[in-house]
């Protein structure tokens, strides 16, 4: 098959599912086109069988911003008639099943060739936070509408999404997936294990920063643990909320006990250094970090919200509380942490939930065959 990608090139979960998926595809043999503003953050090129198509959107005096939809839109028909693309795979809804859903009508018929298809992938704050925006919200809705196929992370936000958009249409659940050759238990590089000094335990959150991560809460159940034990927290990921996390930190005193290290590509070689990654969003509609997380042997404390339970078992992978219930998390941590057999067995159970229920192969092949499908109907 011949498939256009497109997706958030920036170190986000939507993006990192969409890179590895056509990373993948392209090691089965179909050709796969990349088309974003940038190149995905973990894409490295050149790669056979994989193209990059940047996206520029020209500016105007007269527009209020780039249109960015339209650019993306032209480039993706484009890119459809010279490589023949069969379909385009779009990840996050906004703007990008518009932008294909206008390339496939623009496409439509050009060459005499089969009609382009478009499959969305829902992820989760386009559904749950950008897509209830009123001034999104129907166009949304007819993007989802108008896709040949949509799938949704977790069954969490697939029923979201019927509810809160009043969609009939089929969308079927593909969980993200993680490659566990890569993310091991034994991958700690020498500068990742350098990090905690003698006798501390790394505690690790890694995010876009954003207010729906509750960093307030991160630091908070952190600040509870470093008090019972020594302990380091590390914080991976940049974003609008930074700056509050590291004046938190200075606040409570316990700036030294803190490393930022920024976005990192290779997250893999830092988490299986560190014995418990916090996750006290709001909502994740899957929480794909958890599962990173979870290959690496890394238990998960989190909330019990969103799709995070479809990933991480309270009591077996780590322990799951109600949003912003700090105390109930701190103390669910510092169990897991004092207790060595305790966390010698959630960590293998991690290791093995990635293994079975979420492999590479397994999902790679649920969405060829949702190409597949797409593409005979
Ligand atoms: O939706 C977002 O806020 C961004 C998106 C991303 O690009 O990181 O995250 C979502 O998609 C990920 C990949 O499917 C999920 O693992 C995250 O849980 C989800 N984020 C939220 O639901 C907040």
């Amino acid at each position: 098959m011949k498939i256009g990608i497109t997706c958030y090139p920036t170190f986000g979960g939507s993006g990192v599912v969409a890179t590895e998926l056509g990373i993948a595809l392209a090691e089965l043999g179909d050709e796969v086109h990349f088309i974003s503003y940038a190149l995905p953050s973990r894409l490295d090129l050149p790669r056979e069988r994989v193209h990059f198509h940047e996206v520029v959107a020209p500016s105007y005096p007269l527009f209020v911003s780039p249109p960015y939809t339209l650019a993306l839109a032209t480039k993706m028909a484009e890119v459809a008639a010279h490589a023949h693309l069969d379909l385009l795979h779009v990840h996050y809804a906004l703007p990008h099943a518009i932008s294909a859903i206008l390339a496939r009508e623009m496409s439509n018929g050009i060459g005499g060739g089969a009609k382009l298809k478009v499959v969305t992938t829902l992820h989760g704050t386009d559904i749950t936070i950008v897509g209830q925006d009123r001034s999104y919200l129907p166009i949304t809705r007819w993007g989802i509408e108008q896709s040949d196929a949509v799938t949704a992370v977790s069954s969490y936000l697939r029923d979201v999404t019927v509810r809160e958009f009043g969609v009939r249409r089929r969308i079927e659940v593909v969980p993200n997936f993680v490659d566990t050759r890569q993310y091991r238990p034994d991958g700690a590089s020498p500068f990742a294990r350098a990090l905690a000094r003698d006798g501390e335990v790394l505690i690790v959150h890694v995010s876009n920063f954003r207010p729906v991560k509750r960093i307030g809460d991160v630091l908070a159940v952190f600040d509870r643990i470093r008090r019972q034990i020594p302990a380091r927290l590390l914080l991976i990921g940049d974003g609008p909320d930074r700056s509050l996390a590291e004046r938190l930190a200075s606040e409570g005193g316990f700036e030294d006990r803190t490393i930022f290290l920024g976005n990192v590509a290779a997250v893999e070689t830092i988490l299986p250094a560190t014995r418990l990654l916090l996750l006290p969003s709001d909502a994740e509609s899957f929480g794909l970090v958890a599962l990173e997380a979870m290959a690496c042997g890394v238990p998960v404390v989190g909330s019990a919200a969103g799709g995070l339970p479809e990933v991480v078992e309270d009591g077996k992978h780590g322990f799951l509380r109600h949003v912003g219930d700090v105390d109930g998390m701190a103390d669910a941590g510092l169990g897991l942490l004092r207790d060595a057999e305790l966390w010698k067995r959630f960590s293998a159970e991690c290791r093995r939930r990635a293994e079975r229920d979420f492999p590479t192969e397994t999902l790679v092949a649920r969405y060829r065959a949702i190409y597949e499908a797409t593409l005979s109907g």
